[in-house]
């Protein structure tokens, strides 16, 4: 399998993270990529499609904040990473950005997604990856993988949140359809639910987004993720949403269950493509998350993908368990 990656997705580096009141280090490291790096071997470097791809998906002024905000941010006399305090949740309404934390507020949607000086630069090239793996796939290759870090899934059109600040599953679904592929599906079996990338498609038919995922009702995000969002807008995006949340401490065999229940509903869509968000922040060991598979269970949950047919891009999201986490993405990848 052709597996992309850039290492300059490596360079942004978090000193810390607003974690149940206090500041903890940050759990989306870039040692994350070493320790996957070693286990699946060489990757190629994705080729530089720009920006049109990333604007086909998150809005102008948003992609302008991102790549300003941490020369603002040092404008204003501030060392460290940019992290957001204030946030227009009560009486939402449009008001002048020339403030850094005004801005900061208004483009997150948590306190735990710090936008460091190469967080732009790192993002830019997880999207790079997410669409060179994409491209593999759309000319013929059976599937292919992106070592997409930071993550992408949290992350909405105008908004970064989750360690995630640009959307790659989201401009890989955009760029397959502008590309020709008619149907795109998504599967996230990320831990977390990926509200960012049910943001951008809710409204929209041709895009499929089925996830499974901790339940909102007592992990984050929260607010998004719930059984009963179905997709909507007018019309064309209702149903093609499926949301399937799940207790902790699930084991294989409830979630090897709900991804059938995924598959079968992605079968009756019909997709070109399949786009896989896939975290192992899932595995039993993991330091935020509270599910319970083993490294040996990615490989059976990847044959039961592979088994469906679909010409598959697998895209890293999440996974915070540095010691087994190349063993974990080396037997996702594997058993596919
Ligand atoms: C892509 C992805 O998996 N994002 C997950 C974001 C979860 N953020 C909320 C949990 C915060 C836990 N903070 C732990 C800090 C430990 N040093
Ligand atoms: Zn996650």
């Amino acid at each position: 399998m052709r597996r992309f990656f850039d290492p300059r997705q490596a360079l942004h580096a978090p000193a810390l993270e607003l974690h149940n009141g206090g500041f903890a280090p940050y759990a989306e490291t870039p040692a994350r990529v070493d320790a996957i790096l070693a286990a699946i071997g060489g990757t190629e470097p994705p080729p530089d499609r720009g920006t049109a791809p990333i604007l086909a998906v998150h809005a102008p002024d948003y992609v302008d904040f991102l790549r300003s905000a941490p020369a603002r941010w040092a404008a204003a006399g501030r060392s460290g990473d940019a992290i957001p305090y204030a946030f227009p949740v009560v009486g939402r309404r449009t008001v002048p950005l020339d403030r850094i934390d005004a801005a900061m507020g208004r483009y997150s949607f948590d306190a735990t997604t710090p936008i460091t000086a190469e967080a732009w630069t790192s993002s830019y090239w997880s999207a790079q990856s997410a669409l060179a793996a994409t491209a593999a796939v759309l000319a013929g290759e059976r599937a292919a993988f992106a070592l997409c870090r930071p993550p992408g899934h949290h992350a909405g059109a105008d908004y970064c949140g989750g360690y995630c600040h640009l959307n790659a599953a989201a401009i890989a679904a955009q760029a397959a359809r502008d590309a020709g592929t008619a149907r795109v599906a998504i599967l996230d079996i990320d831990y977390h639910h990926g509200n960012g990338t049910q943001d951008i498609f809710r409204a929209r038919g041709d895009i499929f987004y089925a996830s499974l995922h901790a339940d909102p009702a007592t992990d984050y995000p929260f607010y998004w993720g719930h059984a009963d969002e179905t997709g909507g807008g007018e019309g064309a995006g209702a149903g093609a949403t499926l949301n399937l949340p799940l207790p902790h401490g699930t084991t294989l065999t409830a979630f090897r269950d709900a991804q059938a229940v995924a598959l079968d509903a992605i079968g009756r869509f019909a997709p070109g493509l399949l786009i896989v968000s896939f975290g192992a922040d899932t595995w039993r060991g993991d330091p935020i998350s509270h599910f319970a598979l083993e490294t040996t269970d990615y490989p059976v949950l990847a044959r039961d993908i592979a088994a469906r047919g679909w010409p598959t891009a697998i895209l890293m999201e999440g996974g915070y368990a540095v010691g087994a986490l190349g063993d974990n993405v080396a037997g996702f990848l594997g058993g596919f």
